[in-house]
């Protein structure tokens, strides 16, 4: 199907289409396709008015037959009639621009050609038909009331809300914030928002990496021993840090390549793989070895993340007594943990939450399903740090809760793409193949 939209795509079709005279909206029919005098083709042609069709445009659609000369000749006659090719997603970015699908729509069709499963596919198309906006628009609403309540009571200082609606309000935000929470969830069916964060647990053999691993996961997972090179494959296994599903990635490890033959080569390779598709990298490092011997574990893995703020250094062992201090690594702060006795993990699971909440901000641009998610995330944060202001009940708690509040609904209108960026715009039309 060769598609042009945009104003003149009906006069441009003529140069090459025998469209008759008056061609009916939105019918079919069958016309020839003439190149320079001659037939090239018998088509089925397609005009949908200004208005009428999926961009907004006016457009013609023209079902050629799939011969490769054909579609490269009618692509031709088009271009030398006054079109230009499409970029990436311009159809869909056009219709967005046009009002006539919300940005989570839009995305929703990039889905849908993406989906596999029947589960994949129901989730996109009740995106495509306007379900998530449709939720998203019914929360903000609820959001705005609150907030309205909350500052309308900053314009009139002297009557305080009483204590009990504060209350009340707070018990709203916490109702809200559960029905965000599930809807977040629900957004991870989709097939590209199924794609959780990755945490690679990285080091050199031995470091400890896998029991750090098992605790982190409160599981006996991967195998544990004194043996260097015990671990081989990379093993994954999603976890939950605090409420942020990730998967964690266990790996082989790194160092003096070829000491251990061809299948523990194959095992660095798939961790350094892991590592540069890795969204954090824990850099496990046995604290009771002196400082040098981190350093080109900690240089290769830099150089393999490319930048600080996909690395978090871990140092391991710290029942031991010390070889290495924290203030002895360069970057990032280490975190101390002994996965032995089960000291620091919390911390280590808090932080790297944290990280990966940081980074996976609604407003960078993020694969389909996961910017949702992301702005969903968000969303509830602040809806819950709102709550959490009103029912302190602090001097503060209103303009604190306004402030929240505000940020909660600007995640929400990310979804929808009421306050999207161009760039961020960009990028995900930027995803969709040419012709959608
Ligand atoms: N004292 C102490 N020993 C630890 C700690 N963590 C790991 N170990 C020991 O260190 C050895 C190696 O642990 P692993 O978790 O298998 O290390 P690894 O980094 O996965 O090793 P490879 O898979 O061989 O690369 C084992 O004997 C562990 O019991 C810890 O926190 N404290
Ligand atoms: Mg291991």
């Amino acid at each position: 199907v060769l598609r042009l939209s945009g104003k003149g795509a009906l006069s441009i079709a003529r140069a090459f289409l025998r469209l008759g005279d008056a061609p009916v909206p939105r019918r079919a029919a069958l016309v020839w396709a003439v190149d320079a005098g001659e037939r090239l083709d018998r088509t089925l042609a397609t005009w949908f008015p200004a208005g009428r069709s999926y961009t907004g445009e006016e457009t013609v659609e023209v079902s050629a037959h799939g011969s490769p000369y054909i579609l490269e000749r009618l692509l031709e006659l088009a271009r030398e009639a006054g079109a230009r090719d499409a970029l990436p997603g311009e159809f869909s970015q056009r219709a967005f621009l046009n009002g006539r699908l919300d940005l989570a729509q839009a995305e929703a069709v990039c889905e849908l050609i993406a989906s596999e499963t029947k589960l994949e596919h129901r989730a996109a198309l009740s995106r495509l038909e306007g379900g998530l906006s449709r939720r998203v628009a019914g929360l903000r609403s609820r959001l705005l009331e609150i907030s309205a309540l909350i500052e309308a009571n900053l314009d009139h200082p002297d009557e305080d809300l009483p204590p009990l609606e504060l209350e009340a309000a707070a018990a709203r935000l916490e109702a809200l914030a559960g029905e965000i929470g599930a809807l977040e969830g629900g957004q991870r069916r989709g097939r590209l928002g199924g794609a959780h964060p990755r945490v690679v647990v990285a080091g050199r053999p031995n470091a400890g990496k896998s029991l750090l691993l098992n605790a982190l996961l409160g599981a006996d997972r991967a195998i544990v021993s004194e043996v260097a090179g015990t671990t081989r494959d990379t093993i994954e296994e999603s976890a939950d840090l605090r409420g942020l599903r990730a998967v964690l990635v266990d790996t082989a490890g790194l160092g003096d390549p070829g000491a251990g033959g061809p299948l523990e080569a194959e095992g660095q390779r798939r961790t350094r793989t892991a590592i540069q598709s890795a969204d954090l990298t824990l850099i496990v490092l046995d604290r009771s070895l002196p400082p040098e011997s981190h350093r080109a574990v900690m240089g290769e893995i830099r150089e393999l993340c490319g930048e600080d703020a996909a690395i978090q250094p871990v140092l391991s062992k710290c029942d031991l007594p010390p070889g290495t201090r924290a203030s002895d690594i360069d970057g990032p702060a280490a975190l101390e943990t002994s996965a032995l006795r089960g000291l620091g993990i919390e911390a280590l699971a808090g932080a790297v939450r944290q990280r990966l909440s940081q980074e996976r901000s609604p407003f960078s641009g993020l694969e389909v399903g996961a910017r949702h998610r992301a702005a969903l995330a968000v969303c509830r944060e602040e809806a819950e740090f709102a709550r959490d202001a009103l029912a302190q009940g602090d001097e503060d708690a209103e303009i604190l809760a306004g402030h929240h509040l505000r940020r909660a609904s600007d995640a929400l209108d990310a979804v929808t793409g009421r306050t999207t960026s161009e760039d961020v715009l960009r990028e995900i039309f930027s995803r969709f193949c040419v012709g959608k």
